[in-house]
């Protein structure tokens, strides 16, 4: 069983409460899809809605502690030595296009420090929780990164930039990195959750994960996940620099040294 503690336990209630009503928002999408309009401005109000759910729960079991949040930015309290991150919505374009693969996360960290995690797939019902020094688990499974250790049996994600993030010299840099991995691996998905990514990198279903410019909430929760995983996680250049610069590359022990060579190499292209 994992190990909850109190401060998890008031996550992993938010985080199904608020997933019981992305579920209800979701089956709408999937309806507006064949309206000319389509279920974009609906989509915008259910992920603000979801994020005031969570915001609320949190709030409630521990008033005080300030919350870094998606859509409302930081929501202060009086607790400095608290920060709830949270994503309420982690896959917002699948969400969009009634893809269902999209998550809730929630990151708490003490005296800056990640204490607690937890990313939660409402529409499979995976429920991923890390707390420091306890593991990592997906629902009562104790979670390990893969033991994989060669590139070529290397299955990565990895987030492709888009229109709006990034620069085009960016963009470049992604695609050098891109050819690079492509050439000394068997598979690279994208499947446009960064948070479900590293849950799925802690569970040992993907070898590895990286990408750029990222926010503190898509990745706050997954990066203690994977290291509660035994797994390892760094920024790009292979500094502790994730949460700032939202670059970041996790994988395990024999992997992740390999492909930060690899991409180091190849964004200096
Ligand atoms: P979001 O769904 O909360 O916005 C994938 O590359 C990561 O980038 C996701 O965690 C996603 O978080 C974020 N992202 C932001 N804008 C995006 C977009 N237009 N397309 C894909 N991902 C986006
Ligand atoms: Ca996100």
């Amino acid at each position: 069983m994992p190990y909850l503690s109190p401060a998890l336990n008031v996550m992993t209630s938010a985080a199904r409460k608020a997933g019981r009503k992305l579920i209800r928002d979701f089956g709408e999408v999937e309806n507006l899809q064949i309206s000319l309009k389509g279920p974009a401005d609906f989509v915008s109000v259910a992920d603000k809605r979801t994020e005031r759910i969570l915001i609320e729960e949190l709030q409630r079991a521990r008033p005080g502690y300030p919350v870094l949040s998606e859509e409302a930015g930081l929501v202060e309290g009086p607790d400095k030595s608290h920060r709830f991150i949270v994503d309420p919505l982690d896959g917002t374009t699948n969400f969009l296009h009634g893809i269902p693969h999209f998550a809730i996360s929630i990151a708490l960290e003490r005296e800056g420090q990640l204490v607690s995690g937890v990313i939660y797939n409402p529409i499979t019902d995976d429920l991923f929780t890390a707390e420091r020094s306890h593991g990592a688990y997906l629902n009562d499974r104790r979670l390990r990164v893969a033991a994989r250790k060669q590139l070529k049996d290397c299955l990565s994600a990895t987030g492709i930039p888009f229109m709006g993030r990034g620069t085009p010299e960016e963009h470049d840099r992604f695609f050098n990195e891109l050819r690079a991995v492509v050439d000394s691996t068997p598979g690279i998905r994208r499947f446009g959750s960064a948070a479900l990514d590293l849950a799925w990198v802690a569970a040992g279903r993907y070898d590895a994960f990286w990408e750029h410019g990222l926010k503190p909430w898509d990745i706050a929760a997954g990066m203690l996940m994977v290291r509660e995983a035994q797994g390892v996680v760094t920024d790009l250049k292979g500094g502790e620099r994730m949460l700032q610069s939202g670059d970041i590359l996790a994988a395990n022990e024999h992997l992740h040294p390999q492909l930060l060579k690899l991409l180091k190499a190849a964004g200096k292209l």
